[in-house]
């Protein structure tokens, strides 16, 4: 009996297990009712007393041996299960996350403000349906004014008192019913107009515009003002006012900035002359002011206004303006590593 004890212990310590139900057959055949085991107890009761006590510690023994067995390999089988099982290999690496990126309008537009962040000018906001006094007639732009045209506006449901803006200057108009000046703001966001679509010009856009009143403000403070802004947004501050006409200031001016005529792409962008316009600017029309409640012999001030889709363009070589509004992963996620 003591030989068919130690052979079954070498046999209980020797076993190996790959599933689950390996070890419940294992543990039945030893551990069962009717199992070796319970066979070696039944035989122990037949044992003469000499043996009993040696014997007796070998089955105690030979039955502790295999139930830690059992619990150890039951323990073992659960973690490569958690390992490898339902959830693959957990010390597995991670799957890698698809980052996202700024979308290049609001790199460029972020910058702007950035800039003119950095010499006094807040950021304010407003509604994109507005109303004709706010987007029109506060701007020098009365009913039948011949300017109006310059921009086919988006009515809503018909009203022609209620629009789509067609530029962020109702913001601004918004902004002096609300502030006194000193005022030194500029208002990005979105404007419509009802354009054709083409790769230079989209129906829905973006703009800056900025709007300093103070006293004593002159040509000259818009001048450096527009300067330092080409100088900090491109690298080149050799700029040039064209006199121009907008209903909202007078003087006004067109800004070109000297690009250089380096590459091809130069000339291509500047016909040949070197030079690119980038905004509009002018002095604050009087009668805007008036019309603000804000009295033109205190106060005077400048404003200018340009297209952000414009200046990403020129600052990221995009041919097409049609690019920013198709959200094209490929397009997008060249901008992953911008600012
Ligand atoms: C352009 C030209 C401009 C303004 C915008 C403005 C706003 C107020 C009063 C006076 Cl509240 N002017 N804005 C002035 C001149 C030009 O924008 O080409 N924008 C894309």
């Amino acid at each position: 009996m003591k030989t068919k004890i130690e052979k079954l212990l070498a046999e209980v310590h020797d076993f190996k297990a790959n599933s689950k139900e390996e070890v419940e057959a294992f543990r039945i055949k030893y551990l069962g009712k009717k199992g070796l085991l319970n066979d070696l107890f039944t035989e122990f009761k037949t044992v003469n007393a000499e043996l009993r006590k040696d014997l007796g510690k070998a089955i105690n023994t030979l039955k502790n041996t295999t139930q830690d067995k059992v619990s150890t390999l039951k323990e073992q089988l659960e973690d490569t299960a958690e390992q490898t099982g339902q959830f693959g290999d957990l010390t597995r690496p991670a799957a890698a996350l698809e980052i996202g990126s700024r979308h290049p309008i609001s790199l460029v537009k972020n910058e702007i403000i950035d800039i003119f962040n950095r010499i006094g000018f807040t950021v304010s906001e407003g509604p994109e349906i507005e109303d004709d006094w706010h987007n029109f007639t506060a701007l020098n732009l009365p009913e039948h004014h011949p300017a109006r045209d310059m921009q086919d506006t988006f009515f809503i449901q018909q009203n022609p008192d209620i629009l789509l803006r067609t530029h962020t200057s109702s913001v601004q108009t918004r902004f002096m019913e609300n502030n006194k000046p000193p005022i030194r703001t500029i208002s990005p966001g979105r404007v419509y107009r009802n354009e054709d679509i083409s790769a230079r010009a989209h129906c829905i856009f973006h703009q800056v515009e900025g709007l300093y009143i103070a006293k004593n403000v002159s040509f000259a403070d818009l001048k450096q003002t527009i300067q330092y802004f080409t100088k900090e947004m491109f690298g080149k501050s050799e700029i040039r006012l064209r006199p121009s006409y907008f209903p909202f200031t007078e003087p006004s001016a067109e800004v070109d900035v000297y690009w250089g005529l380096e590459t091809e792409t130069d000339y291509k962008i500047t016909k040949g002359t070197g030079w690119l316009e980038i905004m509009g600017c002018g002095m604050v029309d009087p009668n805007v002011l008036k019309n603000m409640n804000i009295d033109p012999e205190e106060y005077s001030g400048f404003a200018f206004g340009m297209g952000v889709e414009r200046i990403a363009m020129l600052r990221y070589q995009i041919g097409d303006i049609r690019m920013f509004f198709e959200n094209d992963k490929r397009f997008l996620s060249q901008f992953k590593a911008a600012l």
